[in-house]
């Protein structure tokens, strides 16, 4: 999830109204209220969603990785102001099936799954993974430069359906004062060139297993850390049109036997499986050798 770069020319919002908050959803789960509440205010907390195994596991899995590798997730991107984008306290990685084999169980998460692609039915023929990145913002980290992730493509039209949509999987507490993410709700349908004012920007909070979603078209951001001693970590999930270039590149960051051990679901979410238009009068993009690129994974 990553774009830097405002966009040019940001006249004030003259309604100065206050955001409306987040609303929140809870088990037995109103799919078809989630999915209306998240395309028109473009976010919504599903709490509770995620179940206590699969995130206890991520959580050993990537603590034992982050031990073999500790200096591994700070930021060293070469550009300072993407690495301050990213935050220079802040704990990244991607590449997660490979660190954490729990990650697919996220991936795939049919609630978290089936409402990406409900959002994202009407613009595409199947979705892609665009990132999963685990983000653990520590102590006294400052806050994220508020952005839209769509902007990393830049050249798309912004339109009524996102071309992508996120998943914040929370699996320590978020609150104010550790770094919950900031979200603007409403802000994908502003025009270009609005930019939120403080009072617009509400913080849910989270507990473990909650998961926020939001749109890539709307404003967010990490909050800042204010805590001497408390780490906010979470994994964001982004899902894509298959026929955009995600932001992470999985094909150079898991290793194709990594790849070959996940199921057909989540290796179609990697791009190894085409993606076709051709029942609409479309073409084909994807191809491995002018076919199927899962036969790479089966040769
Ligand atoms: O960590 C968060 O809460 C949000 C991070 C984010 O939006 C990003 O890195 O693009
Ligand atoms: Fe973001």
């Amino acid at each position: 999830m990553s774009s830097v770069a405002p966009r040019a020319s940001a006249p004030a919002n003259a309604a100065g109204e206050a955001a409306p908050d987040v609303p929140r959803f809870h088990a037995p789960f109103d799919w078809d209220e989630v999915d209306e509440v998240t395309r028109t205010l473009g976010t919504a907390v599903l709490t509770g969603l995620v179940e206590e195994e699969p995130l206890e596991r991520f959580g050993r899995e990537i603590d034992r990785w982050l031990d073999l590798h500790p200096d591994s997730a700070l930021p060293d991107s070469g550009s300072p102001v993407y690495d301050t984008f990213m935050g220079r306290r802040t704990a990244r990685l991607q590449g997660l099936l490979a660190k954490a084999p729990a990650t697919a169980d996220l991936i795939a998460h049919p609630g978290i799954l089936g409402w990406a692609r409900r959002l994202l039915a009407p613009v595409c023929d199947g979705v892609l993974l665009s990132a999963a990145e685990f983000i653990q913002i520590g102590p006294r980290e400052s806050r994220q430069y508020t952005h839209r992730d769509s902007d990393a493509w830049w050249f798309a039209p912004r339109g009524p359906d996102p071309l992508c949509v996120n998943a914040m999987v929370a699996l320590t507490p978020f609150d104010e004062r550790n770094g919950a993410t900031r979200v603007v709700p409403g802000s994908c349908l502003w025009p270009d060139g609005r930019r939120p004012m403080d009072r617009e920007v509400v913080q849910p909070r989270l507990d473990p297993g909650d998961v926020l979603l939001f749109r890539a078209d709307v404003f967010h951001g990490g909050g800042a850390n204010r805590t001497p001693d408390r780490f906010r970590r979470g994994v964001a999930l982004s899902y894509c049109a298959g026929w955009l270039r995600p932001l992470e590149n999985s094909f150079l960051n898991l290793p194709r036997q990594v790849a070959a051990g996940v199921s057909d679901e989540v290796a179609e979410l990697l791009g190894y499986r085409i993606h076709d238009s051709t029942g609409r009068g479309g073409g084909i993009i994807g191809t491995y050798e002018y076919g199927d690129p899962g036969r790479v994974l089966r040769d």
